[in-house]
């Protein structure tokens, strides 16, 4: 059995489905037998990157460490899940330029704010309506739509289930797996 490492780079809205989908993604890839390591906000925003809000400067940082981390982990072997925010087009430049360009699969995960406002999983929608979060991205703070992600999934129009299918279509076409 053969894995090619890279960065699976998640980024969509809050709410868009980025932190389901990739954990979905990566139990499929687990029973395939291949060496996975998922990034989320629940081991580095809790951990490495405590320290750092969401300001557009934080939120900047975060997602150079988080660059940095992932690299770590392709270096080892690892198929790296990312599923982080990411709002700045920069930033996600910056996190594309640090390994070999087919090493970086950029995941859109497009779900309308509409919709990501209606699910409202944490509440936080709520709570920025009622004045209670600022910055928050897609209401007070700039989400910048993806331009060049390789894989483009629409959430409206896939399940779960067919959306990491999906990536797992892409990595055996482009031979990751
Ligand atoms: C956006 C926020 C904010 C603000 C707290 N803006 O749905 P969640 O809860 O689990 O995902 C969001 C998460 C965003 O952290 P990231 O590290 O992915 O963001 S970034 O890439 O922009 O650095 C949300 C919660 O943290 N959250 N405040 N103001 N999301």
């Amino acid at each position: 059995l053969s894995q090619k490492p890279c960065i699976l780079w998640f980024t969509g809205l809050s709410g868009s489905g980025k932190s389901t989908i990739a954990n979905v993604l990566e139990v499929k890839l687990y029973k395939m037998g291949i060496k996975t390591y998922l990034l989320d906000g629940d081991n580095i925003r809790h951990g490495l990157n405590r320290d750092l809000g969401f300001s557009k400067k934080d939120r900047t940082e975060n997602i150079r460490r988080i660059s940095e981390v992932a690299k770590l982990f392709v270096d080892s072997g690892s198929i790296v899940l990312t599923a982080f925010i990411s709002p700045f087009q920069r930033d996600r430049e910056l996190a594309r330029k640090l390994v070999k360009e087919d090493e970086f699969i950029e995941i859109f995960i497009d779900t309308s704010l509409e919709i990501c406002e209606q699910r409202d999983p944490k509440g936080l929608y709520k709570k920025v309506k009622e004045g209670k979060i600022k910055d928050f991205t897609g209401i007070d703070s700039p989400y910048e739509v993806p331009i060049n992600s390789e894989i483009h999934l629409k959430t409206n129009e896939l399940t779960i289930e067919q959306a990491s299918e999906e990536v797992i279509s892409y990595l055996k076409r482009f031979n990751y797996l």
